[in-house]
């Protein structure tokens, strides 16, 4: 079985868009929207798609109607397209994010997953990365063979002693330095993270039509366009900043010692996000 694993697509269609994998099932962990300015045809993808999901931080407050208290870094990324949500999805659209659960367990090809956004002791705003002891210390009873994560839109695979740890990295905003979309296949127990390119012009474009303001513009062209790696100087200009405990948004490059590939796997049932649903 063919297990396609996806997170934080963050409203970014044609990174959706770009992933023609061939699977039998799909595992989403959250953060469907925000950050950029065509939701609908992803909610519609993953409802039609995920055989299990969750639901991340940016799901939760664009649900529960949170406003953006926090206007520095990325947040003033989510503060211009948050509104914009609220305008444009609906009813249907908003209870589907309202009943996303939190965790999530599925068997899939006789592995157990555990699905959770961020961590289990904090499953909508913990920041964790590839830490071996951290990870073993937050999935104590946590019975499963596969633990699948996102939130810091950095991909890895993590294999603690019983289950492996994979955050696929982001769809729609990858910081990790390479501007493709991240996503992960699980097959016969191994995992690949993946990477693919996309149109990012067409993202850029849709925010412009969606009528984002051209500062905003302009950083989510520089996020994009860098994967998340752009010049912190450049970035500065756009800090607006507010005293906050909040932690940032922004994470350094990790090296990756894990399998990345382009490949195209072998063509098997097709299910693409070619169309708008
Ligand atoms: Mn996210």
């Amino acid at each position: 079985m063919r297990i396609l694993v996806l997170a934080d697509i963050h409203s970014n269609w044609p990174a959706l868009a770009a992933v023609q994998e061939p699977f039998d099932a799909c595992l989403f962990v959250g953060d469907l929207v925000d950050y950029g300015t065509d939701p609908i045809p992803c909610i519609n993808w993953i409802r039609k798609h995920a055989t299990a999901l969750v639901r991340g931080n940016h799901d939760h407050a664009v649900a529960q109607r949170i406003p953006v208290r926090k206007v520095s870094g990325l947040h003033r990324l989510a503060a211009a397209t948050r509104p914009l949500h609220w305008k444009i999805l609906s009813g249907l659209h908003m209870k589907f994010l309202t009943r996303m659960p939190v965790t999530r367990k599925v068997t899939l090809d006789d592995k157990r997953f555990y699905l959770v956004h961020a961590t289990p002791r904090d499953p909508f705003d913990e920041y964790l990365r590839e830490d071996q002891a951290a990870w073993e210390a937050r999935l104590n009873g946590i019975d499963a063979d596969f633990v699948l994560v996102g939130h810091t839109h950095i991909p890895f695979a993590l294999q603690l002693d019983g289950p492996m740890v994979i955050n696929p990295g982001s769809i729609g905003q990858p910081r990790d330095g390479d501007p493709r979309a991240a996503y992960a296949i699980v097959e016969n127990g191994k995992v690949e993270l993946r990477r693919v390119k996309y149109d990012i012009d067409a993202t850029l474009k849709h925010m412009l039509d969606s009528g984002i303001d051209s500062d905003t513009l302009e950083l989510a062209e520089m996020v994009l366009r860098s994967g998340g790696q752009f010049d912190k100087d450049l970035f500065a200009q756009f800090e607006q900043s507010i005293s906050s405990d909040e932690p940032d948004e922004i994470h350094d490059t990790i090296e990756l010692d894990v399998f990345k590939s382009n490949d195209t796997p072998t063509k098997k049932k097709k299910a693409s996000p070619k169309n708008k649903q």
